[in-house]
C-alpha cells in the first residue's frame, strides 16, 4: 500500500506582531451557514480496523475465513483449537456460498471423550459486559455424515483465556451433508474488566468422536445502536453522535479505490445476504468483511440523524493505473446501479428492490456523489475523460444530486470540463499550516464554487516529530483554520477530519479523531474542537472585525437563530493568554453567559493511560454590549450570548 501524500496549499503567511487585545464588533450582516457543515470521514482504515472490529459491532475476527489461503496459520487468526480437536481452514467441497468458498474444518479423533472446540479472541479481545445479550450464529454440515444421524448439542460461551465461563447457550445439531444456520443468545451477568475474553464453540467429544465437520460465518453481536441487525458499536455510534455530525464521507478515501480496478470497493459486493459478501481486501492491507456494506451505513446514517457523501469509483487505483476510455463504462454502469440503490423506485428498479428487500423500501436521503477520491493523482486520465464520462452520465440520469470534484490544492486542479460545482480538498500539515492558512478561502473567488474539505488534521508537530494521537497544539492550530470555515461558509460547504478512527492495538495511520479498544472511546483534544465547532455551528455567520492569518487569535461569530443565540468563538494558538474584546450590535437579555472552553499546556494528549489529559470545561462570563474575554494560551473558546 503505498502512502499517498498531498501538497500543502498555503496562500497567506504572515510575520506581522500583534498586541495582546484585539478588538472586534459584529454586526448584524453575514451569510447563511450551510446545515452540511460539519461532518464526519469514514473509510476502513488502520488495520486493526476502524470498521471491522471497530464501529462495525461483529466481535468475531476472521468470521468466515473471506479472502484467506485455506491450510495456511494466517488462515486460521483469531481461531484457536479447544481440547484435542484438529481445525483448518480448507476450500469446502460443497461451499455455504459461491461467496464464501472456505470454512474451518473441525476434525475429532474417534475415541475422544473429552470436550472438544474452538475459539475466537475477537477483535484484539471481547467486552462482557452485565445485561448485554449477545446474538449468536453460525453455519455448519458435516461433509461425510455417518449413516445413523447424530443429534447433539454444541455450548456456545464466552469465557476467559483461563476457561472461566461468563455466559453460555445451547445450540442444538444434527449432522448432515447439507449447510444449516444455528442461532444463539446469552445474556451477560456480570462485566468484565478484561477484554482479554474467548469465544468458544464446544461439544461433549464422545458425541463428535470420529467426526469432521466444517464450520463458517461464525458470528456475535452484542447489543447495537438503535438496536440494529448486523449493526453498529453503540459506544463509538453515541460518541459520534455526541458530536452532532451533519454528514458522513464514505466508503473512502483510498478504501474506494482499490490497489487495482479488480480490488476496488464494488457496493454490489456488500449487499444482500451475509453468505454473499465476499469480502476484499481493503485498501489499508487488511480484509474487509464487508458486513458493514452499502445498505448498512445507509440505514446507520439514517438512525445518526445525518446525510452521506457517498463516493463513487471514478477508473483510478493506487497502483496509479486509470481504466481506459474504452472501458469505463463499466463502472459508470455500476455508479449508476449504486445511487439507484440508494434512491431508487423499489417498484420499478432493481437494485433498489435489493434495498427494499433488506428492510427499507423507501429511498434513502442523498445530495451528494463524489466522484472518485484523490484522482488528482492521475490528473490526466481524470481531466480528459474520467471526470466527464461520470459525471455526464450521473448527472442525465439524477440530475437533482451534485457531483463532487476532487482537487489538489484550492480546486480546478486539474481543470475539469464540465467544470465542477463541487470540489473535495485534502491537507495533511504541521500546526503552523494550519495557523498560516486561517485565510485559505477568503481569498477564494465567490465565483459559484463551492468547497468541501473532505479531509484535513495536524499530522506532525511544527518540528516534523509524527504524532500517535492529536495534541492540543495541533488541535487549536486546527480550530484557527476551522475559524475560515465559519467565515467562508458561503462557499466552504463541508468540512471533515480524518482518519476518524483507530484501535489502540496497532494501527497504520495516525493520528485519528477518535481511539477505541474493545470496551473504551477515547476522545482526543481534535475530538472537541470538532465537537465544539459542530455543537456550536449556528445558521448565520456575522460578519466582524478579521484578524489576519499568522496571528495567534482569531474567531468567528455565529448565531443559532431560532433559539436568538450567538456563539462567539475565540481561538488563542500562542501559549499565553490574549484578550478578545467584542462590541455587539445589541445588548444582551442577560448579563452573564455561559461558555465552553477547551485548553491544556503545550504538548497534551488524550491516550489510553490519560484518556482525559484535556476535556472541555464550562465557565461563566459578564455579558454586556461590550464583552472582554481573555482566553488563554492555547484555547478554544465558545461564548454563548442570548439576545
Ligand atoms: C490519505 C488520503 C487518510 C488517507 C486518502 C485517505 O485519510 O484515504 O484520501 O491517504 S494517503 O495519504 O495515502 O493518500
Amino acid at each position: 500500500m503505498v502512502l499517498k501524500r498531498v501538497l500543502a496549499f498555503a496562500f497567506i503567511a504572515s510575520t506581522a506582531v500583534y498586541a495582546a487585545t484585539f478588538d472586534v464588533t459584529f454586526s448584524t450582516a453575514g451569510h447563511d451557514v450551510p446545515p452540511t457543515l460539519y461532518g464526519l470521514m469514514f473509510e476502513d482504515i488502520n488495520h486493526v480496523r476502524s470498521g471491522d472490529g471497530g464501529l462495525y459491532a461483529e466481535l468475531i475476527q476472521n468470521r468466515a475465513f473471506q479472502t484467506v489461503t485455506p491450510g495456511t496459520s494466517a488462515a486460521l487468526t483469531a481461531w484457536a483449537a479447544l481440547g484435542s480437536a484438529k481445525i483448518s481452514v480448507v476450500k469446502s467441497s460443497s461451499p455455504v456460498s459461491s461467496a464464501l468458498p472456505n470454512a474451518l474444518s473441525f476434525a475429532v479423533a474417534s475415541g475422544t471423550t473429552s470436550t472438544v472446540g474452538f475459539t475466537n479472541s475477537g477483535y484484539f479481545g471481547i467486552p462482557v459486559t452485565a445485561g448485554w445479550t449477545y446474538t449468536g450464529s453460525f453455519y455448519y454440515r458435516t461433509p461425510s455424515p455417518p449413516a445413523t444421524k447424530v443429534s447433539g448439542s454444541f455450548t456456545a460461551d464466552l469465557r476467559s483465556t483461563g476457561g472461566t465461563v461468563f455466559t453460555s447457550a445451547t445450540v442444538p445439531f444434527t449432522t448432515s451433508s447439507t449447510w444449516q444456520q444455528a442461532t444463539f443468545t446469552f445474556t451477560a451477568s456480570s462485566t468484565q474488566t478484561s477484554v482479554e475474553n474467548l469465544f468458544a464453540l464446544s461439544v461433549g467429544g464422545s458425541t463428535v468422536a470420529g467426526l469432521t465437520m466444517e464450520f463458517t460465518l461464525i458470528s456475535l453481536f452484542p447489543p447495537t445502536f438503535n438496536g440494529r441487525e448486523n449493526g453498529f458499536r453503540m459506544d463509538l455510534s453515541e460518541t459520534l453522535l455526541d458530536m452532532k455530525p451533519a454528514f458522513f464521507r464514505f466508503p473512502g478515501g483510498n478504501n474506494l479505490e482499490g490497489e487495482t480496478a479488480a480490488d476496488r470497493w464494488a457496493w454490489e459486493n456488500t449487499v444482500g445476504d451475509l453468505v454473499d459478501r465476499p469480502g476484499r481486501v481493503g485498501d489499508w492491507g487488511y480484509i474487509n468483511t464487508d458486513g458493514l456494506g452499502l445498505y448498512e451505513y445507509l440505514q446507520w446514517i439514517e438512525d445518526m440523524g445525518m446525510e452521506p457523501i457517498m463516493a463513487v469509483y471514478a477508473g483510478y487505483s493506487l497502483n496509479g493505473a486509470s481504466v481506459a476510455s474504452s472501458g469505463m463504462q463499466t463502472y459508470i454502469t455500476e455508479a449508476i446501479n449504486q445511487i439507484n440503490f440508494v434512491i431508487g423506485d423499489a417498484s420499478t428498479n432493481a437494485q433498489a428492490a435489493i434495498r427494499a428487500s433488506m428492510g427499507h423500501a423507501d429511498p434513502f436521503t442523498l445530495n451528494y456523489i463524489e466522484i472518485g477520491n484523490e484522482d488528482f493523482f492521475s490528473p490526466t486520465t481524470y481531466a480528459d475523460y474520467r471526470w466527464a464520462d461520470l459525471y455526464n452520465a450521473l448527472h442525465a440520469e439524477f440530475p437533482q444530486l451534485h457531483y463532487i470534484a476532487t482537487s489538489a490544492t484550492s480546486g480546478n486542479v486539474p481543470t475539469l470540463s464540465p467544470t465542477p460545482t463541487y470540489w473535495d480538498l485534502h491537507i495533511y500539515s504541521n500546526p503552523n499550516f494550519f495557523i498560516n492558512g486561517a485565510f485559505n478561502f477568503d481569498i477564494l473567488s465567490r465565483n459559484g464554487l463551492q468547497f468541501f474539505q473532505g479531509e484535513y488534521a495536524t499530522t506532525t508537530e511544527n518540528s516534523g516529530a509524527a504524532l500517535t494521537y492529536p495534541f492540543i497544539d495541533g488541535s487549536i492550530a486546527e480550530a484557527a483554520y476551522m475559524a475560515g470555515f465559519d467565515r467562508n461558509s458561503d462557499i466552504v460547504f463541508a468540512a471533515s477530519y480524518a482518519p476518524l478512527l483507530n484501535h489502540v492495538s496497532s494501527t497504520q495511520w495516525t493520528p485519528d479523531l477518535i481511539t477505541f479498544s474493545p470496551n473504551t472511546v477515547i476522545r482526543s483534544t481534535s475530538y472537541y474542537v470538532q465537537q465544539l465547532y459542530s455543537l456550536y455551528k449556528g445558521d448565520f455567520y456575522l460578519q466582524s472585525t478579521t484578524n489576519t492569518a499568522s496571528s495567534p487569535v482569531q474567531w468567528s461569530i455565529t448565531r443559532d437563530t431560532s433559539a436568538g443565540q450567538y456563539f462567539l468563538k475565540v481561538i488563542n494558538t500562542a501559549t499565553s493568554a490574549n484578550t478578545v474584546v467584542f462590541t455587539l450590535p445589541f445588548t444582551p437579555s442577560h448579563t452573564t453567559g455561559t461558555g465552553t472552553i477547551l485548553t491544556a499546556p503545550s504538548g497534551t494528549q488524550n491516550t489510553p493511560t490519560s484518556p482525559n489529559a484535556a476535556v472541555p470545561s464550562t465557565f461563566s462570563f459578564t455579558a454586556g454590549k461590550t464583552i472582554t474575554y481573555n482566553a488563554p494560551g492555547l484555547s478554544l473558546s465558545v461564548l454563548v450570548v442570548t439576545e
